[in-house]
């Protein structure tokens, strides 16, 4: 099987079939060898009591309780419902929500033939990486870069604002063998991370000053001889504008924006120029702030300085020739709206949407204004149907609620976004309860509306949407045979002019500055918030417990505000306030906090009804690490 979560590592998974204990398997030479602690709580959360079994329905409306139902009467409601929208309001007052709850082609697009077929609006999916895909764009044509196989010859490996020894640990695992052989890690993160506590040098910018110590290391590059002029002339486009902008940011306007001192700029340039070859790996975490997509454009500019080919790593899933739209038949059907993912907290709450459907996803936990998804989900017209594994904060607020198996129940192809090996991912049980799977769910309902042209048989539909994008054949793979997928040459540059563009050629049409641009980040106290290693985003609190309800502080700043360890108090700005424990680390600097991502406080609020539905101009991504806080004491 295919670890089918949202997740740099796309693990291989053996399931004993006696005890249906997980397992990694030694399937995939990237992944083998151990489960991170989510992979060796599957079977906990496939058998959790939070399971949704049965399909749910209100009879009594909207503040009523739920009642069990048979498919057919929940197929009913929903069909209904949905013809009633589409007739009063049109297709564009229909939305589907889901993101990456689980990968697999079938489960995550196989539902949207429905959806574009009736024309419903969908998101941008712009609240995780879509930014950095990009800005990353902008200058080298699609955003793919090293695959995990180059990480052993590399001497030099970046992670800027990546905790991958957290959020990629098979990754990690490839650096640590390769450090262990003389290769040096560098860490650039405002805070001590689990990334940063193992590495040979750690930089530590201001949050949001990335772009401006990025040009410092540029300007120390090219002002030390390391450029690779002879690659720059042959496959680079712009170098001078890039450089004339560089030159301007000298090791002291780099400190004092940046707070890091030129010894470490210095050292960072060096290790650029004399180790080779190197990885950058620019985190999605770094790119979800308000200079976010400006700080991926700015780092992965600087491989290319010292001559290596797409020399960093962010997101494959781009350098692979899979054929989504034929799945989601976007390719025939398009929808009538694509609205911000971000922001779409505001438009719930107008009341833009009649009929909401959810799956793969929780946004009332996950999104940003949480508080105005719940008025919006809750809203009299509208009407919420959510088909889920469990039973989440968004089900919960549900009309309708449909049961989907798991992993173990069902079949499909998950696409990594790191390495390149694919399986037929079999079930292992049969589906719990009466969960139904995404593919079933959408033909009866499709029937049932009268579009059941939609249809296709599922290995068929795989097969189109894989045609031409196996090293093998697509019956190999049915039999269970692992391949790879085949991947874009790393010298091949999207770009008008087919070479990286230092100085983008896209931008300057698009009317945006054709080079990166650094920005002031806001004054005040910054949450950062991230990746916590025993759940993926809100899932596993049914197997680990709620998400710690704490904030990290700096002693000195705990000092100033009176704080001691395990203080209550109030996280707020004028979105909202969210109470939690205090932690007193150095671990952050002073002005920084630092709290695991998408926890509820301890008052019931959400950490995301403090974030802005603020979208960031390229690539429309979310701004969760620009968000500015302050503290007081609970009395
Ligand atoms: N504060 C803050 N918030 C953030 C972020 C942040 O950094 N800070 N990061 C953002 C990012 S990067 C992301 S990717 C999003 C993720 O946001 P979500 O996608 O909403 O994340 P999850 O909580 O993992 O929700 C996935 C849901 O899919 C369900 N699911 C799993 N398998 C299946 C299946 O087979 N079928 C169906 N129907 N459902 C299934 C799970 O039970 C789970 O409830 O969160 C964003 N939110
Ligand atoms: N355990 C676990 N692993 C996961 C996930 C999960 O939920 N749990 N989710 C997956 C998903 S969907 C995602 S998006 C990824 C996220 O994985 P990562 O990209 O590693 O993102 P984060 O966990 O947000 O960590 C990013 C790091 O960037 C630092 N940072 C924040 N702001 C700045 C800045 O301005 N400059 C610099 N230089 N650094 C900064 C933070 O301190 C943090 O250490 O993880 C994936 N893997
Ligand atoms: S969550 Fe990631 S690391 Fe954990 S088992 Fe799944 S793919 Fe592997
Ligand atoms: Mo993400």
């Amino acid at each position: 099987m295919s670890c089918p979560r949202d997740c740099y590592d796309t693990c291989f998974i053996d399931v004993d079939l006696d005890t249906l204990t997980p397992r990694a398997s030694s399937l995939n030479p990237i992944t083998q060898g151990f489960l991170c602690p989510r992979g060796r709580g599957d079977k906990a959360r496939v058998f959790s009591k939070e399971r949704v079994l049965y399909p749910h329905v209100r009879p009594e409306g909207k503040n009523s309780s739920f009642r069990r139902v048979t498919w057919d009467e929940a197929l009913e409601v929903v069909a209904k419902r949905l013809e009633q929208v589409i007739k009063e309001y049109g297709p564009g007052s229909v939305l589907h929500v889901e993101y990456a709850g689980h990968m697999g082609l079938l489960t995550w697009y196989y539902p949207q033939r429905l959806w574009n077929r009736i024309g419903a609006a969908r998101t941008d999916y712009s609240i995780c990486s879509k930014s950095g895909h990009e800005a990353i764009s902008l200058h080298y044509g699609l955003s793919y870069g090293r695959q995990p196989e180059d990480i052993a010859e590399s001497r030099l490996l970046v992670f800027w604002g990546f905790n991958a020894a957290v959020s990629a640990v098979h990754l990690w695992r490839l650096a640590l063998e390769a450090q262990s052989k003389g290769a040096k890690i560098v860490a650039v993160d405002p805070r001590m991370s689990e990334t940063a506590k193992r590495s040979d040098l750690w930089v530590q910018p201001r949050p949001g000053t990335d772009v401006a110590l990025a040009y410092g290391v540029a300007r120390e590059i090219i002002e030390s001889g390391f450029a690779d002029l002879e690659f720059l002339s042959k496959y680079t486009l712009g170098f001078e504008a890039f450089r004339e902008e560089a030159l301007k940011w000298t090791p002291e306007r780099v400190e004092r924006v940046t707070g890091v001192r030129a010894a470490d700029v210095k050292s960072l340039a060096e290790a650029y120029g004399t180790l080779k070859p190197s990885i950058t790996f620019i985190g999605f975490g770094v790119q979800k702030s308000r200079n976010g997509a400006e700080t991926t454009r700015a780092v992965s500019l600087l491989p290319a300085l010292v001559g290596v080919h797409r020399g960093f790593y962010y997101s494959n899933s781009r350098g692979f020739y899979v054929r989504v739209d034929r799945l989601t038949l976007e390719d025939k059907y398009k929808p009538s709206r694509v609205v911000s993912q971000v922001a779409l907290a505001d438009l719930v709450e107008r009341g833009e949407f009649k009929f909401v459907y959810v799956y793969n996803s929780n946004p009332v936990l996950t999104l940003p204004r949480a508080d105005k998804l719940v008025r919006g989900l809750t809203r009299q017209d509208v009407f919420l149907v959510v088909h889920e594994t469990h039973w989440t904060e968004t089900a919960r607020l549900a009309d309708v609620v449909l049961p989907a198996p798991t992993f173990y129940e069902k079949e499909d192809v998950v696409i990594p976004y790191s390495h390149s090996y694919v399986i037929y991912s079999r079930r292992v049980i049969q589906p719990l309860g009466e969960s139904r799977d995404e593919v079933w769910l959408t033909c009866r309902l499709a029937e049932k509306l009268g579009v059941g042209d939609v249809c296709a048989d599922p290995l068929e539909a795989l097969k189109e949407a894989l045609e031409g994008a196996l090293e093998g054949s697509f019956e190999d793979l049915l039999e269970g045979k692992v391949l790879r997928l085949k991947y874009r040459p790393l010298g091949e540059y999207q770009t008008p002019s087919g070479r990286i563009e230092f100085y983008s050629t896209t931008a300057a049409e698009r009317g945006m500055s054709p080079l990166p641009v650094h920005r002031e980040p806001d004054k005040g106290f910054i949450l950062l918030n991230t990746a916590h290693s025993l759940y993926t985003h809100t899932q596993f609190r049914d197997v680990y417990g709620e998400i710690p309800p704490v904030v990290y502080v700096n002693p000195d700043d705990a000092k100033d505000m009176g704080l001691a360890e395990g203080d209550t108090v109030e996280v707020y700005n004028e979105n909202g306030s969210v109470e939690l424990r205090v932690r007193i680390t150095s671990d952050v600097p002073r002005g920084v906090l630092w709290s695991p991502r998408e926890l509820v406080g301890l008052n019931g609020v959400p950490q995301n009804a403090l974030v802005s539905t603020e979208t960031q101009a390229i690539g429309g991504g979310p701004v969760f690490n620009s968000t500015t806080v302050s503290l007081r004491k609970k009395k």
